[in-house]
């Protein structure tokens, strides 16, 4: 069945909810972010407000020079989560497949939900209604076939908006759009696509993603399928991991490279267990190191293919690792691996590589034996390093912090 996608995004939510605690305010420039002398910056502004140019980020001073008629409001984040919380709630009355995004936004799959509703836009009217009716907030629907497409819409419609991009339809509506409307296409991005002649979604579209690569990395390729309408990020409730790390600091700062990829391995091993506890393979490894200096350095790798074994969570993060030290020179305070970009596995691939297979049938035989007698029952030559140096319990060492352990 082919998906369909909501992003409801509530209408300058922080100043909507003053609104409603203050009718008088409705209708009338206002401003949430602090007093208009004060340092600081528009955290939200009424729809009025926005049209004497007023926008979240802008200083107050600037805001209060274009608009000193404005009301301006300090704000309190207890009532902003109050009413997240029944925005959220409400959603959830209506689709069980949600993904709340911040405060006041939020995806729902509405996949096959149109024969409760007659259709899936009569479905986003009946929300908005009761978002209207139990709540007083305005919100706007994007509807479509994928995460970006949706969002693009949601935000395009603002405000009061609803708008559905048929199935088939995602790349003309995308292609006249300025690369701007991109979720994810920062101001410095903007920059780089500007001095490439880059202004337009469409023009985006057509550029290989090879060429993108080397601007961009990794992302450069899911900038291009963006740029496309092609998304299959599903829409993950919360509770489903993200992404899974393990993370020790030392109790004594450390430029020990041998103690330090013994850690290593021991965190990936945890990592690895605790992936395919989850029944999950990764795609993205991180290496987190803390030098003595409090400096944090933080290394992504993506995977040509996603894994949930130790030896390749291990190996990535040790070639981090390596490039990382060649680098530093300064003692190591922290040193943390963790896995993200988590998929349900899809294991057709591996079938074909015998040797993958050997590590996996490996690592699930490690998995059961730790379960059954402890972590430290069978221990890879690596790790026996650390037998020594810390004790240990039914889980594993008791490193130094064992809350960040895990
Ligand atoms: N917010 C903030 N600082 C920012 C941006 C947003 O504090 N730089 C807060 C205030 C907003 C809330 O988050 O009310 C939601 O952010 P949105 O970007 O969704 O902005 P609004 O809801 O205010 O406006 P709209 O969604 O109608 O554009
Ligand atoms: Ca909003």
């Amino acid at each position: 069945m082919a998906r369909r996608i909501m992003h409801i995004d509530l209408d300058a939510f922080f100043v909507s909810a003053e609104q409603v605690l203050n009718p008088q305010l409705k209708g009338k420039p206002v401003v949430v972010g602090g007093r208009p002398d004060r340092r600081g910056v528009v955290a939200s502004a009424s729809y009025e407000a926005r049209a004497f140019g007023l926008h979240a980020g802008m200083p107050l001073t600037t805001a209060c020079r274009l608009c000193p008629q404005a009301t301006f409001i300090e704000g309190s984040f207890t009532k902003y989560r109050d009413a997240s919380q029944k925005f959220m709630a409400i959603l959830a009355d209506f689709s069980p497949f949600l993904e709340p995004l911040g405060l006041d936004e939020a995806y729902l799959d509405v996949t096959g939900f149109e024969s409760l509703h007659d259709s899936i836009q009569q479905m986003a009217v009946n929300i908005k209604q009761r978002l209207k009716d139990e709540l007083g907030l305005c919100a706007s629907v994007g509807i479509a076939s994928c995460k970006v497409v949706a969002k693009v819409a949601c935000e395009l419609s603002k405000p009061n908006g609803l708008l559905e991009v048929a199935a088939g339809e995602e790349c003309f509506f995308l292609a006249p759009l300025p690369i701007a409307n991109l979720p994810g296409i920062g101001k410095k991005s903007q920059q780089i696509l500007k001095s490439l002649g880059i202004n337009t979604i469409s023009k985006l579209a057509t550029m290989p993603p090879s060429g993108l690569k080397s601007h961009f990395g990794a992302s450069g390729e899911l900038l291009h399928r963006l740029a496309n309408g092609i998304d299959d990020r599903k829409v993950v409730p919360p509770g489903a991991a993200k992404s899974i790390s393990r993370e020790t600091t030392f109790g004594k700062d450390t430029k020990n490279h041998s103690f330090l990829k013994t850690t290593l391995r021991y965190l990936s091993e945890r990592v690895g267990a605790a992936l395919r506890q989850q029944n999950k393979q990764a795609k993205c490894v991180t290496l987190k190191l803390r030098t003595a200096d409090f400096k944090t350095i933080t290394r992504h790798h993506t995977l040509p293919q996603t894994t949930d074994t130790n030896k390749t969570i291990f190996a990535t993060g040790l070639m981090m690792l390596a490039k990382a030290l060649s680098q530093e020179k300064k003692a190591i305070r922290l040193i943390g691996i963790g896995v993200s970009n988590l998929t349900e596995p899809g294991k057709q691939l591996d079938m074909l590589d015998i040797s993958i297979q050997r590590q996996e049938q490996l690592d699930k035989t490690i998995d059961r034996i730790r379960q059954k007698y402890g972590f430290t029952a069978i221990q890879t030559g690596r790790t026996l390093l650390l037998k020594d140096l810390f004790p240990t319990d039914k889980d594993g060492y008791t490193l130094q912090t064992p809350s960040l352990s895990r």
